[in-house]
C-alpha cells in the first residue's frame, strides 16, 4: 500500500503542513488578501444573494484592497442560510457538488453545507492538520464515535484519519457498550467524539468494571460543543489520555476550522482557509485582538458555498502570540459558550461552561448537570441540577442538602449570583451520545 507507506514515513514530522502552519504572519496576510479578493469576486459573480447584499451596501469586489476592508462587507447570519435552503447560496452548479452535509440546529429549517471535490480535499487537509497536531499518527487505531451522516463530525474525522493512514474504526456515536468492547478488542489508541460522549463512555466503562486507563487508548480529539478546561482534565484523568480539541461549524465546512496543539492553551485557526474577526455582538463593530466578543468567519478557499462574514454566535477572544508549538496561526480561547445559551441572572452574564468549571471543583458531585431557567416573579431564576457521587446518596437526604448548600456557596462566591442547587437522583441527567443539552429554558417564550 504505497500511500500508507508514504504517510508512515512522515510520522516523525512535527507539522502536517509546515509551510502554512508556520508561515510568517506578513506572508500569511498577503496570501489571505489574495484569497479574500478571489472569494468576494467569486461570491459576487455567482450567488445572487451576495450580489444583492453587496450592492445594497454599496460595496463592489474591487473595493476590497486590504484585509481590514473585510469590515466593509455585510454580515451573513443563520437565517440567511435558512431562507436560501437548500441550495440558494451555492456558487457552483449541482453537477459540481459531490457532498452535502446539513445541520438541523434546535429549531426551524436545517442549513446545508455543499462541497465541491476540491472543497472536500481541503477539508480533509484541515482535518489532517488537526489530528497531526493532536499527535495522532498513521499507526493509530482510530475509533471515530462522532455521529456519521449529515453531521459533519463523523465524515470530517473519517476523511482526516484516512488521509493520515490510520486504522479507522467508524463506530459512529451510540451503542456505548459496543464502543467499550471495541476499545478493548481492537486495542483502540485514539478516540474521537464529543466531550460529553467521552464522559458517557468513561462512566459506562467504570460501571462495567473496565478500566479504560489500563487499555492502549492514549489520545482523543473532542469537540462540537463547549467544554471547560476542567472537563478536559476530568476526561484525561478518567481515561488516562491526552484530550485534544477540534472546533468548527457546518456553515463554514465542519470541524477542521480550529484545533489545539501540544500547549493545550487555545485553539489555532486554519487562517489560510478562514479569516476570523471578533465583533461586539450588540453594535457589530470589530473588536481588537484580545477582546471578548462574537466570532465571525469568512471562508477564503471554499468554492461550493463561500461564506462572507458569518456570525457564529460563539463567544471567545483571539490572541496573536508566539505559541510554543511553533505555529503562527492566530489562537482563540476555548469557546465560552454561544450567545444563544448565555443566561442573564441577576444582571450577570452566565455561560453554562462557567458553572461546569465550578461544579468540577466540588469533589462530591458528578460532572453530569443541566441548568434550568425559570421565572420567579419578574426575576429569572437559575436552578443547577447536578448528580452526586454514589457515596452522597448512600449517606442520606441530609448529606444531599449539605452538598447542595456547598455548591450554591461555591457558585455565589465565584460568580456572585444566587442559584438554587438540586442534587438530583443518580442518572437523572440524560447521558449524551452527541451534543449535550445543558440549558432547559422553562420561561414563557414571550418573557425570555
Ligand atoms: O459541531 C462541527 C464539529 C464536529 C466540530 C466535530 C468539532 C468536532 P455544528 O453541528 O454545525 O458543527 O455546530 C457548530 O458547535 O458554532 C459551536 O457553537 C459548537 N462547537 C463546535 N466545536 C466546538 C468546540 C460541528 N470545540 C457549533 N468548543 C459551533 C465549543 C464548539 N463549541
Amino acid at each position: 500500500m504505497p500511500s500508507k507507506a508514504r504517510e508512515v514515513k512522515r510520522s516523525s514530522q512535527k507539522y502536517w503542513d509546515e509551510k502554512f502552519e508556520t508561515m510568517p504572519v506578513a506572508e500569511l496576510e498577503k496570501f489571505q488578501l489574495r484569497k479574500l479578493k478571489e472569494t468576494v469576486e467569486w461570491a459576487y459573480a455567482r450567488v445572487p444573494f451576495y450580489r444583492r447584499k453587496l450592492d445594497e451596501s454599496g460595496i463592489a469586489p474591487k473595493n476590497i484592497k486590504t484585509l481590514e476592508d473585510i469590515a466593509k462587507l455585510p454580515f451573513t447570519v443563520k437565517n440567511d442560510l435558512r431562507d436560501n435552503y437548500p441550495f440558494g447560496l451555492c456558487a457552483v452548479p449541482l453537477t459540481e457538488v459531490v457532498r452535502v452535509h446539513a445541520s438541523s440546529g434546535t429549531t426551524g429549517k436545517p442549513i446545508t453545507g455543499p462541497y465541491t471535490a476540491e472543497d472536500l480535499d481541503q477539508w480533509t487537509e484541515c482535518m489532517a492538520r488537526n489530528l497531526w497536531s493532536a499527535g495522532v499518527r498513521p499507526d493509530d487505531i482510530a475509533q471515530n464515535a462522532y455521529g456519521h451522516g449529515l453531521f459533519t463530525g463523523g465524515l470530517g474525522f473519517h476523511q482526516g484519519l484516512t488521509r493520515l493512514g490510520c486504522v479507522v474504526v467508524p463506530t459512529s456515536s451510540g451503542l456505548t457498550e459496543r464502543q467499550i468492547t471495541l476499545l478493548k478488542d481492537f486495542g483502540t489508541t485514539a478516540l474521537f467524539c464529543t466531550p460529553s460522549y467521552a464522559l458517557t463512555i468513561a462512566e459506562r466503562a467504570a460501571e462495567l468494571k473496565v478500566d479504560i486507563r489500563k487499555l492502549p487508548l492514549r489520545v482523543g480529539v473532542f469537540g462540537a460543543e463547549p467544554w471547560s478546561t476542567a472537563m478536559r482534565q476530568e476526561i484525561e484523568e478518567r481515561m488516562g489520555i491526552k484530550a485534544h480539541e477540534a472546533y468548527g461549524l457546518t456553515e463554514i465546512g465542519g470541524p477542521g476550522v480550529g484545533f489545539d496543539c501540544e500547549a493545550q492553551d487555545g485553539i489555532h485557526l486554519n487562517e489560510d482557509h478562514f479569516l476570523a474577526e471578533i465583533v461586539d455582538p450588540q453594535t457589530l463593530e470589530p473588536l481588537p485582538l484580545g477582546e471578548k466578543g462574537e466570532l465571525v468567519f469568512t471562508s477564503i478557499q471554499r468554492r461550493a458555498m463561500p461564506m462572507l462574514r458569518y456570525r457564529t454566535k460563539d463567544i471567545t477572544r483571539l490572541r496573536r502570540e508566539k505559541c510554543r508549538c511553533g505555529r503562527t496561526f492566530v489562537k482563540m480561547d476555548k469557546i465560552f459558550g454561544r450567545s444563544d445559551d448565555m443566561l442573564i441572572i441577576s444582571g450577570v452574564n452566565v455561560f453554562p461552561s462557567q458553572v461546569e468549571s465550578l461544579l468540577l471543583e466540588i469533589p462530591e458531585v458528578e460532572p453530569q448537570y443541566r441548568l434550568v431557567v425559570r421565572k420567579k416573579g419578574y426575576l429569572d431564576q437559575l436552578i443547577v441540577q447536578v448528580e452526586g457521587k454514589r457515596e452522597i446518596y448512600d449517606a442520606g437526604p441530609e448529606k444531599r442538602l449539605e452538598v447542595a448548600a456547598k455548591v450554591m456557596a461555591h457558585i455565589k462566591g465565584n460568580m456572585g449570583i444566587g442559584v438554587e442547587v438540586e442534587i438530583v437522583e443518580a442518572k437523572f441527567i440524560n447521558r449524551s451520545e452527541g451534543k449535550a443539552l445543558r440549558v432547559v429554558d422553562e420561561r414563557p417564550k414571550q418573557l425570555r
